[in-house]
């Protein structure tokens, strides 16, 4: 067991070193780290060793280090290498990252909860134990031993990342450090949508500041940790059992990423060749030659409530999507009712305001606001994949808005809010530790929404003048401008920009 431990790290060092030859890019910040290191340790050439390294986590309860890859054409495939460091009965707070990961456990114990469409599997690992943590996917980290640290190694794959750094993490849980994304929000909206009042939501979105891994100790709260194993001796049965469920079909997922990453060469080929239709076209094996067209008014919604409804279009409804990788959606909400706060794991999204209007609501990837607008008929807007937003129709009338979703796989978005939200799926002590208070606190704020996905919103209170001048300069902000603006920001992403 340790000899295969040894083993694989020497081939993961050997692996990376054989990548770093001649030739790589490097930004100035990492630069100057290495620069810094090499005069402190005498300049060598050592070609074959990755050594851009950088703290991004650095709390009481635990660090994080990543190596970064190479860039160029010697890394075909670059990989970031990161290490984990936890003390021990410690948390890394649920998040969710823009990149996959392959955690191998070095040394100690872990718990692993991740988040699988719309439950949670927890899973125990131990030294040598290597699991995947896909991007997008909201996870949390354990370190359940009571006096050994816990040490990780993991591969951060960039390939799906929003290129802002070299891993950007979404914290769920969080305070004043880290931001929850969940601050973005107006607070006003948001208390609307966990149907709570303002104060109460303001006591759970301030209290944490212990930073990204935290302790979760008998003597910083004494009913928490034992709380937590009873609890979880029991759960763990039900998750088995989803787990099992799920790994009926194992290598779906896997199969899906590989088209996925490959779609666009055989769109290329298909197009360069005129082979421009699918042979397995499963609704066009009839006598005709055209594939049929699928009309999104006709199918019945895939969500509906008091408050309105939504459809979703993938390649099970309409199998030439697979081919362009392009979903679609329909949303129609009632006036005064918003759609959840909520984030795309796996595209981007572009709407289109078909009829009423309201209002959208983004939010960066360290909890502040990204866009707060106003939406009217005709208007286009662009929401970036793992971006959390949401959008809120006017009191005058519905809202109906349509758009595309760049996968044409379900896209399964995340809320953040409501009775089927990420929070539901993770509540429990390592939520209530990521916000800094008890669990009947949690427990109150989550109970309080009891509907999902749609919701409805309060009467709003008629502005103030000063209010109104605000939101007009915000507006100003425009949808065009939107990457510029985040473009722009990236550089000064402070928490979670690694
Ligand atoms: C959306 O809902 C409104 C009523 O709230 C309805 O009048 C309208 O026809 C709906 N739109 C579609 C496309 O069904
Ligand atoms: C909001 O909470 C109140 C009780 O405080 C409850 O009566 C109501 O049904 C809740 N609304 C929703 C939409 O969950
Ligand atoms: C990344 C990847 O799998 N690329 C493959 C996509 O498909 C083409 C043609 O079928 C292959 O040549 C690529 O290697």
């Amino acid at each position: 067991m340790g000899n295969r431990a040894t083993l694989l790290i020497l081939v993961l060092v050997f692996c990376h070193g054989l990548a770093m030859t001649l030739g790589f890019v490097e930004d100035q910040d990492w630069k100057k780290e290495r620069e810094e290191k090499e005069h402190r340790e005498g300049k060598s050439e050592h070609w074959f060793l990755l050594r851009n390294t950088k703290r991004v986590v650095q709390t009481d309860a635990g660090d994080m280090r990543v190596v970064k890859s190479v860039v160029g054409r010697i890394a075909d495939r670059p990989l970031h290498i990161g290490f984990i460091t936890m003390e021990p009965k410690s948390l890394f707070i649920p998040q969710f990252v823009d990149s996959s990961l392959i955690l191998f456990i070095h040394r100690g114990e872990a718990k692993v909860g991740l988040t699988c469409e719309d439950s949670l599997s927890e899973k125990r690992l131990k030294s040598g134990d290597v699991y995947r943590i896909p991007a997008g996917s909201t996870f949390y980290l354990v370190n359940t031993w009571k006096n050994h640290k816990l040490h990780v190694i993991c591969s951060i794959d960039p390939s799906e990342s929003l290129g802002m750094g070299v891993l950007q993490s979404f914290f769920i849980g969080g305070g004043t450090y880290p931001r929850s994304i969940l601050s973005g929000f107006d607070h006003e909206v948001l208390s609307s949508a966990f149907n709570v009042s303002k104060a109460e939501l303001r006591n759970i979105l301030t209290r944490q500041q212990e930073g990204p891994i935290v302790h979760v100790s008998d003597s910083h709260a004494p009913s928490l940790w034992t709380k937590f194993l009873q609890l979880k001796e029991k759960d763990r049965l039900y998750h088995l059992k989803k787990m099992v469920d799920f790994q009926q079909q194992p290598n779906q997922e896997e199969e899906e990423e590989e088209e996925q990453t490959n779609w666009s060469w055989r769109t290329l080929l298909n197009s360069a060749l005129g082979n421009d239709k699918k042979p397995n076209n499963k609704r066009s094996k009839g006598t005709s030659e055209s594939p049929d067209s699928y009309n999104l008014y006709n199918k019945k919604p895939d969500y509906k409530n008091a408050y309105g409804w939504s459809i979703a279009v993938d390649e099970a409804d309409y199998s030439p999507l697979e081919r362009s990788g392009i979903g679609l959606y329909l949303v129609n909400l009632t006036a005064g009712s918003m759609l959840a706060p909520h984030m795309n794991p796996r595209a981007t999204e572009y709407g289109i305001v078909l009829r009423g209007s309201g209002r959208i609501q983004i939010v960066l990837p360290n909890g502040k606001s990204a866009m707060n607008s106003k939406i009217k008929e005709g208007d286009v807007f662009f929401i970036p994949r793992y971006f959390s937003f949401c959008q809120i129709a006017s009191r005058n009338g519905p809202l109906e808005f349509f758009g595309f979703t760049t996968s044409a796989r379900r896209n399964r978005p995340q809320f953040l809010v409501g009775a089927n939200s990420v929070l539901q799926i993770i509540k429990g002590p390592e939520l209530a530790a990521s916000f800094g208070v008890s669990e009947d606190r949690i427990s109150h704020l989550l109970n309080a929404q009891h509907e999902a996905v749609i919701l409805p919103t309060r009467e709003a209170k008629t502005p103030s003048e000063k209010k109104k001048k605000h939101q007009k300069e915000e507006e100003k902000v425009k949808f065009e401008r939107l990457p510029e603006v985040i473009k722009n920001f990236g550089n000064e992403m402070i928490m979670g920009s690694y």
